[in-house]
């Protein structure tokens, strides 16, 4: 029996990560004077590592335009991740970033079920409450049984520590809930701690097999067309019913 939906944030919400964290490093970059931008291919390949501001610490090793000594780049990271996550913000709040197809849908439709939801990332705070706010109205936290980010859970994905947080919020044992997931690390942060996962892929995550934890695979919540196992119904976006059949709850 499902007892709580746990929602991933970028990538599965929104398509937060092309067009709204990449672009917003890229003003980053631009404003505060570093020579260096990235590509949507090799941020592609810089999601690899979890967060933003370990991401950019990562990338200047490989620069040879960023400080030499470890506390310079660091504190170039804290400021280039400070300046991102504003413009992130102003890229949300500007409408830009809307929710991915068959996300209203399902969040209504657990409201209207009573099902608790949460919020699972190891994003900024200040992120998840910008794209909320903008979508879900200024009361978006009383929507969700529990909220958990990077400022709770600092071991970040696929890091089990967020899962685990949320489960413990919610009282609930990890098979009692389903993820909403929609990248590797997620899927990993799942699979350490226990809760069964259903992926929505995502423009950077096309592909992810379907496995012990991953009880369906697809490319949108708003269509059941292109699920392994098959949607019951492949004209309908993914509702709770069918959640419940893949998870076996
Ligand atoms: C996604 C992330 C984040 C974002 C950037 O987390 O890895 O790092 O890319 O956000 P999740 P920050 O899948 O758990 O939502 O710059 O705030 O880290």
């Amino acid at each position: 029996m499902i007892r709580a939906l746990l929602w991933d944030v970028d990538g599965t919400l929104a398509e937060t990560e092309r067009d709204g964290h990449l672009v917003a490093f890229n003003r980053a970059f631009a404003t505060a004077g570093v020579p260096w931008r990235w590509s949507a291919a090799h941020y592609g390949r810089l999601l690899e590592i979890a967060g933003g501001y370990e991401r950019l610490l990562y990338d200047m090793q490989h620069r040879d335009e960023a400080p030499a000594a470890a506390a310079g780049r660091e504190s170039l990271a804290r400021q280039l991740h400070q300046l991102k996550n504003g413009f992130y913000e102003d890229i949300v709040r500007s409408g830009e970033l809307p929710l991915r197809a068959g996300v209203p849908g399902l969040l209504a439709e657990c409201a209207a079920a009573r099902l608790p939801m949460a919020i699972a990332t190891t994003t900024t705070p200040g992120n998840v409450a910008a794209l909320l706010e903008r979508h879900l109205g200024g009361d978006w936290r009383g929507r969700f049984a529990a909220v958990v980010t990077a400022a709770e859970a600092p071991r970040k994905k696929p890091e089990p520590q967020v899962y685990r947080l949320a489960l413990g919020l919610l009282g609930l044992a990890p098979h009692e809930a389903v993820a909403i997931e929609d990248a590797p690390a997620g899927v990993e942060a799942c699979r350490r701690a226990g809760v069964p996962v259903i992926v929505a892929h995502s423009h950077y995550f096309p592909t992810l097999a379907v496995g012990a934890v991953v009880r369906a695979a697809g490319p949108s919540l708003g269509s059941g067309a292109g699920w392994r196992p098959s949607a019951e119904t492949p004209a309908a976006r993914i509702g709770l019913e069918q959640l419940r059949r893949w998870s076996g709850g």
